[in-house]
């Protein structure tokens, strides 16, 4: 099929894609479930989930050290999922690939290890308002360990970050800026070429948090040039307890090892042990071979519909919600930037974003509530916190219809 098939595949069979997805088939509280929580995890198809089931009806056992026909077959399937990995985002090589829990655990593994070894006190990191926490605490952390200094870029109003400071808050002391590719909580993409050829001319490596954009926005690591890539299975319709951190060889191969144990090493004696290559070096343990197994078929399904037509369609959702939505009386949405995954993320005034999100739930409809994990975020547009509403390749029109309805009834109930 050409992309344009493709497209037109995903615009007119939504009813077809809704249909593999069994979870979406039922009634919460009376109500036909709409489910707009998914920037927090989406939903699996039924693909993936008879992926995780086939691997344990047929092929489980522990990888990368038996020789009987399970343990191949399930290493072989683990290490096929690496290679699926690296050509979603066009790695150079499988080895550049390590899996880890998440996009959380990938941030920690870089700070632990590059950041543990080649940063000195004084030098320092660069992050912007917009972060996930887990893309804040992190840096804290080495921070404080290692006397550095964490910087953080400023907003403008509409949510885009202030790139106009950009070139005054590098120097040559910055060594590691790390930045979200789409913000959870305002949907803001982020320009991460432009930004990594700055930190790259200071001498500074160029960390990206891929969680919000992997699913939703074309990836080519090669083309941002960027010096690591961290991203969760569970957002793009993949298994929870996945992550894939996407390094470069030349620093993964520089950088110490995460954990130690089995399987990173390849000799080990009381005076001295010597680590594998990569990425089994960044792989201690039993890692979670199920889960890394079915997260190829999750890849499968968003290249069967192709990341092009996924684009226009949550587009399409995001430009529909946001003009629909705006109608409704004292609704503010935060994050208005030019470039936006499907995020909306607002505010209702004089009705509290836990209130929406119960009214809401009692409606069948699944919304995410709170500082999203961003406090620093919510703080700098001095709000506690907003509903999120967020996208993903099965959400239609009229889902966005009864919510707009929805919120009508409960504004106009709790304002009469
Ligand atoms: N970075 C961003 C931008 C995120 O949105 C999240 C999770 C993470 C990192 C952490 O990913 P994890 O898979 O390691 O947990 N974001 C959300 C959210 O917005 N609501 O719940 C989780």
């Amino acid at each position: 099929m050409n992309t344009i098939d493709q497209e037109s595949a995903v615009l007119n069979d939504l009813a077809k894609i809704r249909s593999a997805f069994p979870i979406l088939h039922q009634q919460v509280n009376g109500k036909p479930l709409i489910y707009f929580d998914n920037a927090a995890s989406n939903q699996k198809p039924i693909s993936v989930i008879q992926a995780l089931e086939h691997y344990y009806k047929h092929d489980h056992s522990n990888i990368h050290r038996g020789l009987h026909t399970l343990a191949e077959r399930a290493t072989v399937a683990y290490e096929e999922s690496r290679k699926a990995a690296a050509s979603f985002i066009n790695a150079t090589e499988s080895d550049e690939i390590i899996f880890t829990k998440g996009t959380t655990e990938g941030i920690n593994l870089i700070a632990s290890t590059f950041g543990r070894k080649f940063l000195v006190p004084g030098d320092e990191i660069l992050i912007t308002t917009m972060e996930h926490h887990s893309n804040i605490v992190p840096w804290q952390m080495l921070c404080e360990e290692k006397g550095l200094e964490l910087k953080v870029l400023p907003l403008l109003d509409n949510g885009e970050a202030n790139w106009s400071q950009l070139n005054s808050m590098l120097s040559d002391r910055t060594k590691i800026v790390s930045i979200v590719h789409a913000s959870n909580s305002l949907g803001t993409i982020n320009p991460i070429k432009e930004i990594g050829e700055k930190a790259h001319k200071v001498g500074a490596i160029m960390v990206v948090d891929g969680a919000q954009a992997a699913a939703h926005l074309d990836i080519d690591v090669q083309h941002l040039n960027c010096d690591f890539y961290a991203f969760s299975s569970h957002k793009m319709y993949g298994p929870t307890g996945v992550g894939i951190l996407y390094g470069k060889r030349k620093w993964l191969e520089a950088m110490p090892p995460y954990q130690g144990g089995g399987e990173m090493i390849k000799e080990v004696s009381f005076d001295q042990t010597t680590y594998s290559d990569i990425p089994h070096k960044f792989e201690a343990g039993t890692p979670n071979i199920a889960d890394v197994v079915a997260f190829k078929t999750a890849i499968e399904f968003i290249d069967r519909i192709g990341k092009k037509a996924i684009i226009k369609h949550e587009n399409l959702l995001l430009d529909y919600a946001s003009k629909a939505l705006t109608r409704i009386d004292g609704f503010r949405i935060i994050g208005t930037a030019p470039e936006k995954v499907g995020v909306i993320s607002f505010v209702l005034e004089g009705i509290h974003h836990f209130d929406l999100g119960i009214m809401l739930d009692a409606k069948g409809i699944a919304v995410r509530t709170g500082h999203h994990c961003t406090q620093p975020l919510m703080e700098c547009y001095g709000i506690e916190g907003t509903v999120r509403v967020s996208f993903a390749i099965y959400n239609t029109i009229e889902e966005i219809d009864i919510l707009v309805k929805s919120l009508e009834s409960i504004v106009n109930r709790l304002r009469s």
